[in-house]
């Protein structure tokens, strides 16, 4: 599905996203539904949309037919046996089977989390521009919009000058974030110190995801609060984090870290380890988007989310109301079914290239 507008980061433009979309029937007239946030090409991380069918139509979705399913709590565990390391893979599925756990008991997915706010305040993030005016300009848009928090996009000499102009233009009340999704090094410290007077709430994945060691020497210079994104897959990361000391926030996408049981594990060691929550995107559809919302309805979530509208990214959505944001804020489907929004199946069908079917059985 095309972009309205390409999206530039420091990991590479997408004007198009390919999506995969996954569906868990249970036989009985329920159908849970999900989307893998995995890009098409590897860059934000190893996994890809390709990568992750494979392992989803040959390997992963099987062992889900291995005895009967009491939970979906329960997918996780037979996922991760099944195959190593691909944990945007298994959300695609785990987090299918939650919105059928959901439908099938005929409530909402975030009641069934434990979700109770009516509405998630909505964060949204501007990718590169191509000048800092251009940046500006965005920022003072989203402003008016109603957006509670705008995230600028950063990348090694389109920072200082960029943040330092949208920051002149929208004031110092505007909570404002960077991400640098992993392009400095540790030869940039001086120049992240540098964006330290300029009052953001936090840096996001400033190194590699692998360098925690440099997160947490970076966060020993800075008073900003480093966030982490790419570096955190599992709870395991998230334990290091802690241990380290790599970040002091934590951007949590159920589609990045193996669903939505890791990510409630994560979000009970983010709470006992003094690590604030947001939920982040992945320029997902309205499907992936409510999962994203239910998920946000938690109380411990302290910021706003990377939470846009269906209309941010999206000529025509695929769910049917699409995402709106009223006074800065999405709605969440508390009285669902499951996800709460339903499946525009026409055009579903419309984009639809593939589709592969894995059944129960020998
Ligand atoms: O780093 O948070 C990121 C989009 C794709 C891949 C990585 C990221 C992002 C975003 C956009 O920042 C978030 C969204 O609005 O979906
Ligand atoms: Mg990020």
């Amino acid at each position: 599905m095309p972009l309205r507008a390409p999206f530039r980061t420091a990991t590479g433009t997408v004007d198009t996203r390919r999506l995969l979309l996954v569906t868990v029937d249970d036989g009985a007239g329920n159908v849970g539904w999900a989307e893998c946030v995995a890009g098409a090409v590897p860059g934000y991380g190893a996994e890809t949309v390709d990568s992750a069918w494979q392992a989803i139509t040959g390997r992963l979705a099987r062992p889900l037919f291995d005895g009967p399913l009491s939970g979906p709590a329960e997918a996780a565990p037979r996922l991760a046996a099944a195959a190593p390391g691909m944990p945007m893979a298994y959300a695609a599925l785990e987090m299918a089977c939650w919105d059928l756990a959901a439908r099938s008991q005929n409530r909402s997915l975030a009641s069934l989390l434990g979700g109770t706010r009516p509405t998630v305040p909505a964060g949204i993030s501007l990718g590169l521009g191509a000048t800092p005016e251009e940046t500006a300009e965005a920022a003072a848009v989203a402003v008016a919009e109603g957006y509670r928090r705008v995230k600028l996009k950063i990348e090694p000499g389109a920072d200082l000058v960029t943040v330092r102009m949208v920051r002149d233009r929208v004031g110092f009340d505007v909570m404002l974030t960077v991400d640098g999704n992993g392009a400095y090094t540790r030869d940039d410290f001086d120049r992240l110190s540098a964006l330290d007077d300029l009052g953001l709430r936090m840096i996001e994945q400033p190194l590699p995801a692998g360098d925690l060691e440099g997160h947490a020497d970076l966060q020993r210079r800075l008073s900003t609060p480093i966030c982490l994104d790419e570096s955190v897959t599992s709870a395991a990361d998230l334990e290091r984090v802690i241990a380290l000391q790599a970040g002091r926030i934590l951007n949590l996408k159920p589609g990045r870290v193996g669903g939505l049981a890791a990510a409630l594990t994560m979000i009970d060691l983010a709470v006992e380890g003094g690590i604030d929550l947001w939920v982040g995107g992945m320029l997902e559809t309205g499907v992936g988007r409510a999962h994203n919302v239910a998920l946000a309805s938690l109380p411990a979530f302290d910021l706003p989310g990377d939470l846009s509208p269906s209309g941010r990214y999206w000529d025509r959505d695929i769910v049917h109301p699409p995402w709106v944001m009223e006074g800065g804020a999405l709605a969440v489907p508390l009285t669902g079914p499951g996800l709460g929004v339903s499946i525009d199946a026409e055009h579903v069908g419309n984009v639809t290239a593939r589709m592969q079917e894995v059944r129960a059985g020998p």
